[in-house]
């Protein structure tokens, strides 16, 4: 009976401690987190892309090339040749506050502080990456997207899940996580996007 009971409450302590340590490791991994490889500006040298915090930070070798804007909060990004012209880009998915920072045009004359969710193009050049393409504000956010071939023409294409807003204060918006979701095909054209398909 005793041996039972000792066994018991050893099997109680193990598994509280397996708690903790799940616990533990899983607060660890709290945020996005993602790395990739690629060698976007062809050099031989391999670049290191790795989001930590919604920042993104590229080292190409010892050297960090590339930090993310502290103005964004990068949810998710993907290496990939959207434009289809033979070299690969990097492409963001982030939120930021306005649709044109300090390039808004002088025929805009709306209030420009939405804080929202964009898409931007990146191509990586004499380790300088410089904007392809860049988006005012999504009218639906991006929850998640993949870069790839999915008509099988030869061209990739831009494969979106895409939610919808949820205000939380003012004019900061989030994806809203009971909103409804559909799934976009965005296919690049000689100046942009284009929707192609709705699933
Ligand atoms: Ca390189
Ligand atoms: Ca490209
Ligand atoms: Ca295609």
């Amino acid at each position: 009976m005793v041996n039972k009971n000792i066994l018991s409450r050893s099997l109680l302590l193990l598994l509280l401690l397996l708690t903790s340590i799940l616990f533990l490791s899983g607060s660890r991994n709290f945020g996005a987190q993602l790395c990739t490889k690629g060698d976007l500006d062809g050099d031989g040298i391999t670049e290191e892309y790795k989001l930590t915090n919604h920042v993104l930070t590229v080292k190409e070798g010892s050297q960090e090339i590339w930090k993310s804007s502290s103005d964004y909060y990068i949810d998710s990004f993907a290496l990939g040749d959207i434009n289809n012209d033979g070299e690969v880009n990097l492409v963001v998915s982030l939120w930021k506050k306005g649709s044109f920072g300090e390039m808004k045009p002088f025929w805009h004359t709306g209030k420009d502080n939405d804080y929202k969710n964009h898409l931007f193009v990146y191509q990586l050049k004499e380790n300088t990456f410089r904007h392809v393409w860049c988006s005012s504000n999504l009218d639906h956010p991006i929850l998640s997207f993949d870069i790839k071939d999915n008509n099988g023409d030869g061209r990739n294409e831009l494969v979106v899940e895409e939610g919808q807003y949820k205000k939380i204060v003012g004019e900061k918006y989030t994806a809203n996580p009971n909103g409804t979701k559909r799934t976009v095909i965005w296919q690049w054209e000689e100046w942009g996007f284009c929707l192609q398909k709705i699933l």
